[in-house]
């Protein structure tokens, strides 16, 4: 059993690969297509909008069921930002260290109790003449003042899960893929996922 992922995000396709072996499923990205593909616009305001646009693109193109993940952080201090900018947030390159930097940056000089925030994760699956359905995870914690760890990708440095001592980057793949958002959104797909 194969399903594509219409992502190009390396820290995705590794997540889902591992949470997905469970149920048979084998997983192919936009970076093993034999073709470029090109990028998708997100031209959403939301998550949920941004995963189906690009589920939608990509299962229409090639005829062919697709799932397509939309994430990001929101931070309360910010205002919710970068929420679903939070790929670009130091600006037009998608650049992990400075994204992290900026959110570090943002909320310098604010206390401990008001570094909140929460990592999203809209899962779409789009197929070919069916409605497309979405399901949002998400995992509440709160920002560190300095990056901690190497593991996972993205802003996993600076987020602690809550009631952890821990930033995410510091938590092993499986510790990870047992709390996230993403598994979050993908345990509500798990009758699709048993049949898919
Ligand atoms: P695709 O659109 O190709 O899937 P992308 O990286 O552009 O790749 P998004 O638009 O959904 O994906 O942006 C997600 C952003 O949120 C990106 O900066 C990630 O690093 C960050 N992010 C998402 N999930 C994360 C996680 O589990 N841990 C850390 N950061 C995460």
């Amino acid at each position: 059993n194969q399903l594509v992922i219409a992502t190009k995000n390396k820290g995705k396709v590794r997540e889902f690969r591992d949470m997905f072996s469970k149920y048979g499923i084998e997983v192919k990205s936009l970076l093993d297509f034999d073709q470029p593909i090109q990028d998708i616009e997100e031209t959403g305001t939301t998550f949920s909008e941004n995963a189906i646009i690009k589920a939608e693109a990509i299962a229409n193109e090639f005829n062919i069921p697709v799932l397509a993940d939309d994430s990001g952080i929101e931070v309360d201090a910010l205002n919710g930002e970068p929420g679903v900018y939070s790929a670009r947030y130091a600006g037009l390159e998608k650049d992990d260290q400075k994204n992290l930097e900026k959110v570090l940056k943002n909320l310098e000089g604010v206390p401990k109790p008001e570094r909140t925030a929460r990592f999203v994760c809209a899962a779409a699956v789009a197929r070919p003449g069916e409605e497309t359905f979405v399901r949002v995870g998400t995992c509440e914690g709160s920002i560190t003042t300095e990056p901690q760890g190497d593991h996972g990708f993205g802003y996993d440095p600076i987020f602690l899960p809550t009631g952890s001592e821990r930033t995410l980057a510091e938590y092993t793949s499986e510790e990870k893929n047992a709390i996230s958002h993403r598994h979050h959104a993908i345990v509500q797909l798990e009758d699709w996922l048993k049949n898919a």
